[in-house]
């Protein structure tokens, strides 16, 4: 398992992969969906009881912001539960498949680890200019560009040059693009601030399923709090926390038509990004019971 202790490198991450895979092969499967901007592999690992049965499927990615460490560590965790805990968490199992990418921007993700704990972008250079890196959070092909990014390369939300112009995010389109008829909810972990927030970041006008949307949240907050959490705020990104095009749960729910599309920002507590190893394994463990609920509201759906 996974001990919550601390937090793992990118070559932790892909160690710990590939032990999964060794331990529970007729459980887990491994895909390469492509490298990084520089010459990483991302990894899908898909978790299934049937993998010939085509079960809806549940797609769970973190880390798509580099310094946001909290969340691989989540994704991570829930991971471990539901690939080695067989008894425990059999329910959420059972007719469902999982899909987990813990590290969405590894290159940002180790530059975190070795150079700058507080980077948030991919590490891809720029035509003309010095700065480094696009936001890989508004560089999903849904009304890109249009409202809260940035066209300068310098800026911490730069779009990039075009939609999906960083190898990260057109990385998860094929492999989303792919799953799309199966896929019944998408989760998306970052940090921070206690948000459970559903599409749409582009426009202030609610989805016209934003009933369904709050009702499933609230049902994963109640659980998380029923665990010990401070409860999470329910709501539209762009009412909730400020208008953004170009995140990939807008382009899940947009252009894929997943029904239901969420990111979830993970608690910071007083530290922000930097939260302690020591409130690691609280988190995880209350963010899988959020997880718990939100399986059983897929599958009550489907
Ligand atoms: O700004 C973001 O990308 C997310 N917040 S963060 O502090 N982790 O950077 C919120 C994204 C919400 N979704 C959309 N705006 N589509
Ligand atoms: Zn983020």
């Amino acid at each position: 398992y996974i001990d919550n202790k601390r937090y793992l490198d990118y070559g932790e991450v892909e160690d710990y992969i590939s032990l999964l895979k060794k331990n529970h092969p007729n459980r887990v499967r491994v895909y390469d969906i492509g490298q990084t901007f520089e010459g990483r592999t991302m990894r899908v690992v898909h978790l299934s009881n049937c993998f010939y049965c085509n079960y809806s499927a549940v797609f769970v990615d973190a880390g798509i912001h580099a310094r946001e460490w909290i969340a691989p560590a989540v994704a991570l965790h829930a991971l471990s539960q539901l690939a080695e805990n067989e008894t425990a968490n059999a329910e959420m199992r059972e007719g469902l498949d999982w899909f987990f990418l813990p590290v969405a921007n590894p290159d940002g993700y180790e530059y975190t680890h070795t150079t700058d704990r507080l980077w948030r972008k991919t590490r891809s250079t720029i035509q003309n200019s010095r700065c480094l890196g696009a936001d890989p959070n508004r560089n999903f092909d849904y009304y890109w560009n249009s409202v809260g990014a940035s066209k300068n390369p310098c800026s911490e939300t730069f779009a990039g040059r075009s939609a999906f112009s960083e190898k990260e995010a057109s990385n998860m389109r094929g492999f989303l693009w792919e799953h799309r008829f199966r896929l019944k909810l998408y989760i998306t972990y970052h940090s921070y601030g206690n948000y459970i927030l559903y599409p749409w970041g582009y426009k202030a006008d609610d989805p016209e399923d934003v009933d369904t949307l709050r009702s499933v949240a609230m049902k994963a907050n109640q659980a998380m709090v029923e665990a010990g959490s401070k409860p999470y705020t329910i709501g539209s990104s762009t009412q909730t926390l400020y208008a953004a095009a170009g995140g990939s749960d807008d382009w899940v729910k947009g252009f894929l038509n997943v029904p239901l599309s969420y990111t979830i920002e993970l608690p910071g507590y007083k530290y922000g990004f930097q939260l302690p190893t020591s409130l690691i394994d609280e988190v995880a463990r209350q963010s899988f019971e959020g997880l718990r609920a939100f399986a059983r509201e897929v599958k009550s759906l489907s």
